[in-house]
């Protein structure tokens, strides 16, 4: 016997990845819902490629008693109008967008690393999975962590345009295609250009100056793994359709080698080591897309600190990043809390 799920945000760039997910993985589905805004409704969605076609249903309609679980990629101010519902129908909610992510009651949980963090989720009967740039780090993070402990972390990232949805990968198509005729087309999903230019600006500024999506790297990380763990990120928009990838340094609190390193990330869940020290030896975001894996390259050792490493690492933001993890917390949910027959 399976579950009855939900995926609620069937048409965005994360609902469409976790229809995909769903169906790679064979999760022990009996049921599927797939739900979207009235705009939606009536069309179809592809259950992967299993060639199954699901029919889009009214979120505003939906009666969640008796569903277990719903995957759900709204955006956050459609989360806080349906997730209190399905919760307190007894549907569990595994939310993607940022709404409760620091919300104390709600776990925020990538299961390589804070597995058991999911134990809290009855507490709103929602569970938060992280921003798509925190889930990638942290997997690396983890087993150096474990095996070292860590003081700091300085990150830069290089995100992709699907992060902003589908209209950022148009605009950057758009603008990539237009400049070649001579004619840039004016920015409207970002700030500034995107076609060959990065944009050190995701999300709002905050009153320090950094942005929102660098307090959720800084947040969510102390969240998720320790939050001792000093953060500092700056996070950049770059002309790249799939795939983040992030330039991590660490300062560890004992000795560790890049060796010793890359022999803990070889091991590692979620993680695939690429590091040659030599032409083409490491991950590029264009090879990452469509993999469940979290890459890193370039271990070094930084020798400007006591006890530092350097590190490239990239991962498909629309998996990793959001709907495998999100797969993957219903699979967590399922083993731990919600066997069936
Ligand atoms: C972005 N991480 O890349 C944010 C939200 N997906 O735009």
């Amino acid at each position: 016997m399976g579950y009855r799920i939900v995926v609620a945000g069937a048409t965005g760039n994360v609902g469409r990845e976790m229809l995909n997910i769903l169906a790679e993985r064979e999760f022990p589905a009996d049921e599927i819902a797939v739900l979207a805004s009235s705009r939606s409704v009536g069309e179809m969605a592809d259950y992967g490629e299993t060639g199954r076609q699901l029919r889009i249903q009214n979120i505003e309609h939906f009666d969640p008693a008796g569903w277990d679980m719903a995957l759900f990629a709204i955006g956050s101010e459609a989360t806080k109008l349906h997730a209190p519902r399905f919760a307190a129908a007894g549907c569990t909610v595994i939310d993607n967008s940022s709404l409760y992510r620091m919300d104390p009651d709600v776990p925020l949980i990538v299961p390589e690393v804070n597995a058991e963090a999911i134990d809290g989720y009855k507490a709103r009967n929602i569970i938060a999975n992280p921003n798509c740039s925190t889930a990638q780090m942290v997997v690396a993070l983890k087993p150096l962590y474990d095996a070292a402990g860590i003081k700091r972390v300085v990150v830069a990232t290089y995100q992709s345009v699907s992060g902003a949805g589908k209209a950022g990968m148009d605009e950057l198509f758009e603008q990539s295609r237009n400049i070649f005729v001579g004619d840039p087309a004016e920015p409207k999903k970002f700030t500034k250009q995107i076609a060959f230019n990065v944009i050190p600006h995701i999300d709002s500024f905050l009153d320090d100056g950094s942005t929102k999506e660098e307090w959720k790297m800084v947040v969510e990380t102390k969240k998720i793994l320790d939050p001792k763990v000093k953060v500092v990120a700056t996070c950049v928009r770059v002309p790249v359709f799939v795939g983040h990838s992030e330039a991590i340094h660490v300062e560890f609190e004992r000795e560790i080698s890049a060796e010793e390193a890359q022999k803990l990330l070889r091991e590692a869940p979620g993680v695939m080591l690429v590091d040659k020290r030599e032409d083409g030896g490491y991950v590029t975001p264009v090879e990452c897309v469509g993999d469940f894996a979290t890459f890193v390259s370039r271990v070094r050792e930084d020798s400007t600190v006591e006890n530092g490493l350097a590190f490239w690492c990239v991962s498909d933001n629309l998996r990793k990043g959001a709907a495998l993890n999100a797969v993957q917390i219903a699979e967590l949910l399922g083993r731990r809390h919600l066997k069936k027959g």
